[in-house]
């Protein structure tokens, strides 16, 4: 069975097009002339524009569940069913966002971030799914909005990081194909509200996750572990879903909107850097990511996805695969671990080599370290299914952080983290992979769904008690690197 739990089985060209090739020992800086004060002082520069932001999600931060006349979502009812969540830990206040918003953009502003992926509560907007809409909800993120550009910052915005309305579950969730066509109506009539103020819109966060852990494993909400068969359809809602939403923001946001979504790939990476093992890992990507990133990049589904799956194989129509296939602007992906690809001497040619007992991880035990997947896995994607724009819309990692005596947190460990990875990004960049942003899970600790408050994953330290922000190490790391431009 495909696998893309990572929180259940983790352990388990041309550059010059992007203008930022260098001759060898020019710095960036130095190539960049009188206007190119931000452009990097060293070698390891990322190309003049390169997106830097940061990313949260509305129940991970918002709280204030019963404001402003927002409806009840799947993770309210999950959360508050005992025993599905880290100590009974739920989103009702989080980190206080929706009403501390200004402090996190002053945040925001402090360390020089160009954008900030955020989401909208479907709830929020539609409290019952579908029908009435509450405008209090779109005055929320208009405010929001402004507030982003008037200081300086780009707002990026997903409209389905997990929040379902409960009234749609009780109806199937995504189990139900009018889940798909209400998140369409949804996304459309949100772009038509905000379009003059966001530009750049994702559908869908993670439907691999979505789906997988809360319809699969039942990790997450709505906690089903459904059969073979209904999880094979309701992964195919989900990516209907998507497809149908992007033509509906096509046709209500306006003038300069882009539109893609923020994936969570299997993120394969060569088991090294060989001829026969890259092969591999080319297969391994177009197959491992079928019923999400490839049948949206393709328009089909493997032949080997559906054989696999036989009698279970989702229902579907040519059209649908055509909807689902809708031309994005941009691919979003979020990366977290890698998954090394052997070639191997099988029917698929290439095998997920399994991680040895004692792989390091960060404080997620899921969150094993692999770098090279922030090289390796947009490069992938762009060479198996012709991504032409690319953002890493999440990387980060949880450390168990704590205040020190001097009331500093001191995270060497996420610091060394970044590093490495954004090492590797910088690397892909400059050979032209076509990566254009990055944004950084988190910008503050916040709300780790089934994991509750016990991991956090912030740059900003959240005392959750008193609601007090420190930024930590790590977030003055990140203000140093988009202040160069580099590493
Ligand atoms: C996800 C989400 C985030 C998580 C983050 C750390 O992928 O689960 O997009 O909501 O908090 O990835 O696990």
């Amino acid at each position: 069975m495909i696998r893309f739990d990572r929180r259940l089985f983790g352990k388990l060209a041309a550059m010059s097009a992007a203008g930022f090739a260098l001759p060898e020992g020019k710095s960036v800086a130095a190539m960049a002339g009188p206007k190119g004060a931000a452009a990097a002082s060293s070698d390891r520069g990322f190309p003049q524009g390169f997106v830097w932001g940061s990313a949260t999600a509305s129940y991970q931060v918002e709280g204030a569940v019963h404001e402003g006349g927002r409806g009840v979502s799947i993770w309210d009812t999950f959360s508050h069913t005992p025993g599905k969540t880290f100590q009974g830990e739920t989103g009702d206040v989080a980190t206080d966002s929706y009403h501390r918003f200004p402090e996190d953009i002053a945040l925001m502003k402090a360390m020089g971030l160009k954008a900030c992926r955020f989401s909208i509560a479907w709830p929020r907007i539609f409290p019952e799914g579908t029908g009435q809409p509450n405008q209090k909800g779109i005055d929320h993120y208009r405010i929001f909005v402004e507030a982003l550009r008037e200081a300086g910052i780009e707002p990026y915005c997903t409209l389905y990081h997990w929040d379902l309305p409960q009234a749609l579950e009780d109806k199937g969730g995504w189990q139900s194909k009018a889940t798909a066509q209400a998140f369409a109506e949804y996304a459309g009539y949100t772009a038509g509200k905000l379009g003059d103020v966001v530009k750049n819109w994702m559908t869908m966060n993670e439907m691999s996750s979505f789906i997988e852990i809360g319809y699969g494993s039942g990790r997450h909400a709505p906690g089903l572990t459904l059969s073979k068969q209904k999880l094979a359809q309701a992964r195919h809602h989900a990516v209907l879903g998507h497809g149908l939403a992007v033509s509906a923001i096509r046709a209500s946001a306006g003038k300069g909107a882009k539109v893609g979504s923020a994936e969570s790939v299997r993120p394969i990476v060569p088991a090294f850097n060989s001829a026969e093992h890259v092969a591999a890992a080319k297969k391994a990507f177009v197959e491992e990511n079928a019923p999400y990133l490839t049948v949206m990049h393709t328009g089909r589904y493997t032949d080997h996805y559906l054989q696999k799956l036989g009698a279970d194989a989702p229902v579907f129509t040519a059209e649908e695969l055509k909807a689902i296939a809708a031309p994005l602007d941009f691919q979003g992906i979020n990366i977290y671990t890698a998954e090394q690809v052997r070639a191997a001497d099988n029917a698929l040619g290439y095998a997920i080599i399994p991680k040895p007992k004692g792989y390091p991880t960060m404080a997620s035990d899921w969150l094993t370290i692999g770098p090279g997947a922030l090289y390796w896995v947009p490069k992938l994607a762009a060479e198996t299914m012709g991504i032409k724009e690319i953002y890493i819309t999440e990387n980060g990692c949880s450390a168990d952080d704590v205040v020190a005596s001097d009331g500093e947190v001191y995270d060497t460990d996420r610091v060394m983290f970044l590093e490495a990875y954004l090492t590797q990004l910088q690397r892909g960049v400059s050979e032209g992979v076509p990566v254009r942003g990055y944004f950084l899970w988190s910008l503050l600790d916040n709300y780790e769904w089934a994991d509750g408050y016990s991991k956090r994953f912030g740059i900003t330290y959240v005392d959750f008690k008193t609601q007090k922000r420190i930024p930590k190490l790590s977030s003055k790391f990140y203000g140093s690197v988009i202040g160069r431009n580099g590493l």
